[in-house]
């Protein structure tokens, strides 16, 4: 079995619709990872003894989501040298607006690379990039990734083009 070089943890299992997208970005590139769930107040020394030991355990890059008074990925990246990519998960309360300031004002020294709210899935294709920094199959794979993405932006014109906006928005129902 391949070893687990990219760690997906959330505070909560209530977290976990959203930072399943990040792990299916991870098995479409054929990422080998683990997803746990830590609170960093529920569960405050299993999150510290998980940050001690991530970097032995080989874990390259860390994909940390919470919602609200959000202090995981912050407090692990205190304890590890490898870097950490924020998921702040929409609040019901302040619609994330909380989670997102908790983990993206990190002081300087500490840093939390901070995606958008609820954009589990760009954490995960920015792990996967900074995987393929030393990687010669995932940087040719994230290649492909990107020309595919811009082939589907290209499709849409054409179809924009030939059936004119009214038909276009009641076909793809915008
Ligand atoms: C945070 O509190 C978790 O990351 C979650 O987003 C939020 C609410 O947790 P639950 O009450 O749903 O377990 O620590």
């Amino acid at each position: 079995m391949n070893k687990v070089i990219v760690s997906i943890i959330m505070g909560s299992d209530s977290d976990l619709p959203i930072m399943k997208e990040a792990s299916d970005i991870l098995d479409q590139f054929k990422v080998v990872h683990e997803v746990l769930v830590i609170s960093a107040h529920r569960s405050p020394a299993k999150t510290e003894s998980y940050a001690k030991t991530a970097v032995k355990r080989g874990i390259k890059v860390i994909i940390a989501g919470a919602g609200g008074a959000a202090h995981l990925a912050g407090v692990v990246a205190a304890n590890v040298t490898i870097p950490v990519i924020g998921v702040p998960i929409k609040t019901s309360t302040l619609n994330g607006i909380d989670s997102l300031y908790s983990i993206v004002q990190m002081p300087p020294g500490v840093p939390v690379a901070t995606v958008g709210i609820n954009a589990a899935k760009n954490a995960a294709i920015l792990a996967v990039e900074m995987l393929a920094l030393t990687d010669k199959s995932l940087k040719l794979k994230i290649q492909e990734y990107k020309v595919k993405m811009a082939k589907s932006i290209d499709e849409k014109n054409k179809k924009l083009n030939e059936l004119g906006i009214k038909n276009y928005l009641e076909q793809t129902k915008k």
